[in-house]
C-alpha cells in the first residue's frame, strides 16, 4: 500500500516554470530575513532564529517581453549566527542573486555589510546582481544615517537598494518582483 503511494508521488509530473531563480538571504541574527520571506511565501509559522539554512519557495507570474511567464524563486533563509558563516557562505556560489539585510535599529548590522559584500565578491558568481535591503523601516529609531546609506551606495552604483518593513506584503513582494526582473535582465 505505502509502495503504491511512494510510487504515484515518484510518477507525478513535476511542476514545470519558465523560469527558476535560486536567491541567497544574508545578515546579522535578527534584522528580519525569515520574517520578509515567510512574509513573501504567505508563511504562517513562528517566527524562530534560524538554525543554519532554510529554503522557502513562492512561484510568482510575471509580464515578460509582453508574455505572462511563471518564475520560481528559490529563496535560501541563512542563519545569522557567525557559526554557521561556512555554511552561509557555500551557498553564495550558484546563486542568481543574493540579498543582504541590515537592519536600520541596529547598528552592528550595517558595520557588516561590508564584510558580508565582500564574501559574496569572493565565493559567488559574478554576473549574480546582489541587493542591499534595509529593514525595520517601521521603526523611530535609527541607527544608521540616510548619508551613510547615500555614501555606500554611491561607492557601489551597481548595488540595487531597498529599505522596507519585514511584516509589509506589499513592501516584500515589489522587493522580490523587482529582484526576478532584475535576474531576467541579467
Ligand atoms: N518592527 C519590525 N520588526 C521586525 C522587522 N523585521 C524583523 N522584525 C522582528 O525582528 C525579530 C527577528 O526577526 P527574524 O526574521 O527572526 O530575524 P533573522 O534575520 O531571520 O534572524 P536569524 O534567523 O537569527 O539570523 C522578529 O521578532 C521579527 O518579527 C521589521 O522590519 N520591523
Ligand atoms: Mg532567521
Amino acid at each position: 500500500m505505502s509502495k503504491q503511494c511512494s510510487k504515484e508521488i515518484d510518477s507525478a509530473p513535476a511542476p514545470r516554470y519558465d523560469y527558476t531563480f535560486r536567491i541567497t538571504v544574508v545578515g546579522d541574527e535578527r534584522v528580519g530575513k525569515t520574517r520578509l520571506i515567510n512574509c513573501f511565501t504567505l508563511a504562517n509559522e513562528p517566527i524562530e532564529s534560524t538554525m543554519g539554512v532554510n529554503f522557502k519557495t513562492r512561484v510568482l507570474e510575471l509580464d515578460v517581453r509582453g508574455a505572462l511567464k511563471s518564475v520560481c524563486l528559490f529563496l535560501w533563509d541563512t542563519s545569522g549566527q557567525p557559526r554557521y558563516d561556512s555554511i552561509t557562505s557555500s551557498y553564495y556560489h550558484g546563486s542568481s542573486a543574493l540579498i543582504v539585510v541590515f537592519s536600520l535599529a541596529s547598528r552592528k548590522s550595517w558595520l557588516s555589510v561590508p564584510r558580508r559584500l565582500d564574501e559574496i565578491a569572493q565565493h559567488a558568481n559574478d554576473f549574480a546582481p546582489r541587493i542591499l535591503v534595509a529593514t525595520f523601516s517601521d521603526t523611530p529609531f535609527r541607527a544608521v544615517s540616510q548619508t551613510e546609506i547615500d555614501a555606500a551606495l554611491r561607492a557601489q552604483p551597481q548595488l540595487h537598494f531597498f529599505e522596507l518593513a519585514s511584516q509589509s506584503l506589499d513592501d516584500a513582494t515589489a522587493l522580490f518582483e523587482r529582484i526576478a526582473h532584475v535576474c531576467l535582465e541579467t
